[in-house]
């Protein structure tokens, strides 16, 4: 059998805005690629949905996505369902989809999930968690599913449901969470989960939620990031890694990358700057703008990073970049992300970092910090910091104030 693998196609991303169809002109470049290679079966691992509730407008339009699998010819073969939902038996007129809930997709406890509804339609097949089992001759696939699960409980929840891959036959995990291996810090509450803690004896792993692809081999099992197949958050791989569909055969244990022909490309920059003025940002940011250049004719995404320091006295208010965007309107989709250290603040941290380890007293900390600050104004030394300091941290307020200003 072949199966063909894609996730996250975040169908109503981007609703209201240019990139409005991105999410389901991607899917259908998937769905051809899977009918090109003849696959028996679409596994879909997560997040085929943007939002919990989709509008009306996504949800006629992701029936029109579906519907081109089901005008396929019906493949020979029955799939069976079981799941906390009971036994259901499909009978798909064109090619059968199986999919799991993303983190998108997922609705609390005791309310209904947009995918249930596709389930009780007959549109495809809904694990949440459950086990597929796909018959086609005489091969039977299973496909074990665990829709997304609060990240911090992901590991418990892995360990308590213990998937067991049934003797005999292909064996296949779908799963949507994020793996500590592929984030850049440790953090349970965004991943839990460690690829070791995977259960053991399945030939194929495929996870979604992370938007690149990736493959890695663990003993006999193949662990596939399926990837998304539109750029939602524009993350710095998505810009390295192309997005794409996976065919995996069965019988041979093969698996294949076809890349979605078309892709929009993303540009990715990190800027950092020290003690920089508004104004060279400006002129960064304008020059990594104008390289975005591509000959796809498919306007491509920008995603500008800018941090560091700024020179004293500019804050990033003053960081305007209208001018640099207008110039790239509609040759670029940019968003901008500003996370600047104002330099004095950066200063008091490390003047306060720096008392800390010579252990002053809180008292002469505040006052060290208060004549810094007064270094910085027009204040100068014109009066006693001292008798000042001491009047505010006895909360003399009116009298610290006519001191200052009786001297300015
Ligand atoms: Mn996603």
């Amino acid at each position: 059998m072949k199966l063909g693998l894609f996730s996250d196609t975040h169908f109503g991303f981007a609703e209201g805005t240019e990139r409005e169809s991105e999410c389901f002109e991607n899917a259908v470049k998937a769905l051809k690629i899977c009918f090109d290679s003849q696959v028996d079966a679409i596994l879909v691992s997560g997040d085929i949905f943007d939002e919990s509730l989709p509008s009306p407008e996504t949800l006629s339009r992701s029936f029109d996505v579906f519907l081109h699998a089901f005008q396929k010819p019906k493949r020979q073969l029955t799939i069976k369902v079981h799941s906390k939902h009971g036994e259901k038996e499909f009978d798909f007129s064109g090619i059968p989809v199986v999919a799991i809930h993303g983190n998108h997709d997922c609705r609390s406890i005791g309310k209904t999930n947009i995918l249930e509804v596709f389930h009780k339609s007959g549109m495809l097949a809904y694990l949440q968690p459950g086990k597929a089992m796909i018959e086609k001759g005489g091969e039977k696939v299973f496909v074990h599913g665990l829709s997304a699960v609060p990240e911090k409980k992901a590991r418990d929840v892995l360990s308590l449901w213990n998937p067991v891959p049934v003797p005999g036959c292909t064996n296949v995990l779908l799963l949507h969470q994020a793996f500590k291996e592929f984030l850049p810090f440790q953090d349970d509450s965004i991943a839990s989960l460690s690829l070791e803690d995977l259960p053991k004896g399945f030939d194929l792993i495929v996870n979604g939620h992370l938007h690149w692809v990736d493959t890695h081999k663990i003993g006999e099992t193949i662990f596939v990031l399926n990837g998304s197949t539109v750029t939602t958050q524009m993350k710095k791989l998505e810009s390295v890694k192309e997005k794409g569909v996976f065919v995996f055969d069965t019988e041979s244990k093969k698996l294949d990358f076809f890349p979605l022909p078309a892709q929009r490309k993303l540009f990715y920059f990190d800027l950092k700057f020290e003690n920089a003025k508004p104004q060279e940002v400006l002129e960064k940011a304008r020059q990594a703008l104008q390289s975005c250049k591509v000959d796809t004719g498919i306007v491509p995404l920008a995603r500008l990073k800018l941090s560091g320091s700024l020179a004293i006295g500019t804050s990033s208010l003053d960081v305007d970049l209208s001018e640099a965007l207008s110039e790239v309107k509609g040759k670029a989709i940019v968003s901008v992300s500003k996370n600047f250290f104002s330099n004095s603040f950066k200063k008091k941290i490390t003047d306060l970092r720096s008392a800390q380890k010579s252990k002053q007293s809180i008292a002469s900390m505040g006052l060290e910090i208060l004549e810094k600050n007064l270094a910085e104004t027009d204040f100068g030394e014109a009066f006693d910091a001292q008798e000042v300091f001491e009047l505010l941290s006895e909360d003399k307020i009116e009298e610290a104030a006519t001191a200052v200003l009786s001297k300015k």
